[in-house]
């Protein structure tokens, strides 16, 4: 009997250990890397990104595109977020399918993370070169610390060629050129192999001994002195003697071999230059705002006052990236990625022309698909319902004006 229990005790470890080892291997291919899953308020409240440019649609190894455009810090940053006051302007892609070869916030190089204001808008520019061939799903990012990543529009991208081609030649300070896709990766095998190696060799010997209940036992009787035997002494001094030799004289031949070393550069950049914007003229209060869910739509009643001297219409709604606009008054020749665009998503109750000192109510409609495929529409079941977008005005010469809103939301289910 007791030999039955035993066996079936082992099968059924070898079969946890088999759908272990099937889990951790079993990686099916994402299509998507979870931007809609982000709550809607983060992706609504915190940085809006407007006016983005992917440069290339398909790019082959080794050769560089840029993403570039500008991003607005929400002036009504949510509580329950950090503020972003150590920010690191990324690029989001499904691993290093792309190097960032540089990145510019207000023409400044930030290689490090930044200090961003709020209400401010900043011009940015990241640089990428082409590393692994696919298609790529390219978004912009800022890692906020305390916010996490908060991901921003996305275009699929398409790399050419072959991964084996890829080169990263830099020239060091001491005017060495390596190549950092390959650079002393023998060196890094061989000491992982030589620590992997010796720690097996350790666990080996003392694993091959009696183990836990017969020491147990040992121990309660008193002969845990017993144990331990002058080989067991010998051998681990050897370990001991020989890590430290190890790691003294590889250190000792590493120091002759590279005699200037300079530490990774990290700290906060301060002082990032916002984009300089002219004076705002406009001036909207949002009356009201309900998201009508049947619908699928968004309707705000809006009160703008012109107080600038050039009659203006209301052009585009911009949320978490979804372009809402109306085609009477602009068209995306962008090329902005489709799915968050909403080309004729605009509706205005009177977009005619609002003339220099003029006031009027409208009512505006945002309505497409994309409030459930992105899932923004699941803010209304947030505690602190609000949105809060970027309104572009246009004048005649199609020269617009930012104005960001930000209010409260209620849903309406019939
Ligand atoms: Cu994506």
């Amino acid at each position: 009997m007791k030999l039955v229990k035993d066996k079936v005790a082992k099968l059924s470890f070898v079969a946890l250990l088999m759908a272990v080892t099937a889990a951790m291997l079993y990686t099916p291919t994402a299509s998507a890397h979870g931007e809609k899953s982000q709550a809607a308020f983060m992706r609504m409240r915190t940085i809006h990104w407007f006016d983005l440019n992917w440069s290339k649609d398909t790019v082959p190894v080794n050769e560089t595109m840029t993403v570039s455009g500008k991003f607005h810090v929400f002036a009504g940053w949510p509580e329950t977020v950090d503020k972003p006051e150590s920010a690191f302007l990324n690029i989001g892609t499904p691993g290093p399918v792309f190097i960032r070869a540089g990145s510019w916030i207000g023409g400044k190089l930030v290689p490090r993370s930044v200090s961003l204001e709020l209400g401010e808008t900043y011009e940015f520019k990241v640089l990428l070169k082409a590393r692994r061939p696919g298609d790529w799903h390219v978004h912009t990012m800022m890692n906020v610390e305390g916010g996490g990543p908060i991901i921003g529009p996305g275009k699929w991208t398409t790399i050419t060629g072959s991964m084996k081609s890829f080169t990263d030649p830099i020239t060091t300070l001491t005017g060495d050129t390596v190549d950092l896709e390959t650079y002393n990766l023998e060196n890094t095998y061989f000491w992982h192999t030589l620590w992997f190696g010796i720690g097996l060799a350790w666990m080996v010997y003392w694993g091959s001994k009696p183990m836990f209940i017969p020491r147990l036992i040992a121990v309660d009787a008193g002969k845990g002195d017993s144990l331990i035997s002058s080989t067991d002494k010998t051998v681990g001094m050897a370990f001991a003697i020989g890590t430290i030799a190890i790691v003294a004289m590889s250190m000792a031949s590493t120091n002759a071999k590279y005699p200037v070393t300079t530490p990774l550069q990290a700290g906060l950049l301060r002082g990032m230059i916002p984009l300089e914007l002219p004076a705002q003229t406009i001036n909207v209060k949002v009356e009201d705002a309900t998201y009508r869910v049947p619908g699928r739509a968004m309707q705000m009643t809006l009160v703008v006052t012109n107080n600038g001297d050039e009659p203006v219409r209301l052009a585009e709604f911009n949320t978490a990236g979804v372009r809402f606009l109306d085609p009477k008054v602009w068209e995306d020749e962008t090329n902005y990625p489709d799915d968050m665009l909403a080309a004729e998503g605009l509706t205005v109750s009177d977009n005619s022309p609002l003339a220099p000192g003029e006031k009027r109510t409208i009512s505006v409609t945002a309505s497409d698909a994309a409030w459930e495929v992105y899932r923004l529409a699941d803010l209304i079941y947030d505690p602190d319902s609000r949105f809060a977008g970027l309104l572009f005005f246009a004048n005649e010469a199609g020269v617009r004006q930012m104005v960001t809103v930000d209010a409260p939301l209620i849903p309406s289910f019939i």
